[in-house]
């Protein structure tokens, strides 16, 4: 996989190369390269903004700069690429975004700044996604998140021991909880379940907690999720303790 960003701010990046991008870049499995787009000005002062027709408070990013660093990318690197735009306004960003975008051969990121962009960058793009509600002073740091996310399903990146299909999301459902030893610490005791070695067990403790867990904090992951018969008893479980737990006067 390649991945080409476009930033005002380059610098910003370096972090990235650090940890499992890292090894992904040393062991060959990536390419990543970071663009200054304010290099695709021509005026004296490099300007990359300008107000917005109609009036209005705050600057827009003008199209002239990502537009030509864009012909610059094309030229460089021929071929088919997703061009993500990171803006509040895009389709919200999850685990199954990233491993679709895992799949592609080519990402570029156009980061932006100040108060939004001219509208026609848009046709520059092919996805626009969002990391949240909230309003970032920039687009580097949600490129970070989008890259480090993505870049944990490509083949050889995580070891066997951390590996992306244990992860929480991985089957719709938060993670159960964990432990390791010691088996008592302050007064909290590792479930004895966990240290008598029955892995069927084991295995319906924890797809019970990992149902728990989802239906406690995050419900909406239930809605769209179909259970088998196991699953759907253990839910059912679940539902009943809560009941039980929080209202034990009417028990
Ligand atoms: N939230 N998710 C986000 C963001 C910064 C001004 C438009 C977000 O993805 N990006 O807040 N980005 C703004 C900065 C131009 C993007």
């Amino acid at each position: 996989m390649r991945i080409d960003v476009l930033s005002l701010f380059p610098d910003m990046f370096a972090p990235l190369q650090q940890s499992i991008i890292g090894k992904a870049l040393e062991r060959d499995l990536m390419q990543f390269n970071v663009i200054d787009y304010r290099q695709y000005t021509h005026d004296k002062h490099n300007h990359v903004d300008d107000t917005p027709y109609g009036g209005g408070a705050g600057m827009l990013l003008k199209p002239e700069p990502l537009f030509e660093a864009m012909d610059a990318l094309d030229a460089a690197a021929p071929g088919p690429k997703r061009v993500i735009l990171l803006d509040p306004a895009g389709r919200k960003f999850d685990h199954v975004a990233a491993k679709s975008l895992a799949q592609e051969a080519h990402l570029v990121f156009i980061c932006g700044h100040y108060e939004g962009y001219d509208e026609r960058i848009r046709t520059l793009v092919t996805d626009e996604y969002s990391i949240g509600d909230f309003v970032l002073t920039g687009g580097e740091l949600p490129a970070m998140m989008m890259i480090d996310a993505t870049v944990r399903f490509l083949p050889g990146v995580l070891g066997n021991e951390q590996s992306a299909a244990t992860d929480s999301f991985e089957d719709g459902l938060l993670n159960y909880p964990e432990y390791t030893r010691p088996p008592v610490y302050r007064g909290m005791a590792v479930p004895e379940v966990l240290q008598n070695g029955n892995h069927q067990l084991i295995a319906q403790w924890r797809l019970k907690e990992s149902l728990r867990r989802t239906y406690e904090r995050r419900p909406d992951l239930l809605e769209t999720l179909t259970l088998d018969k196991n699953a759907q008893k253990l839910l059912r479980e679940v539902e009943r303790e809560a009941r039980t737990v929080s209202a034990p006067d009417e028990a």
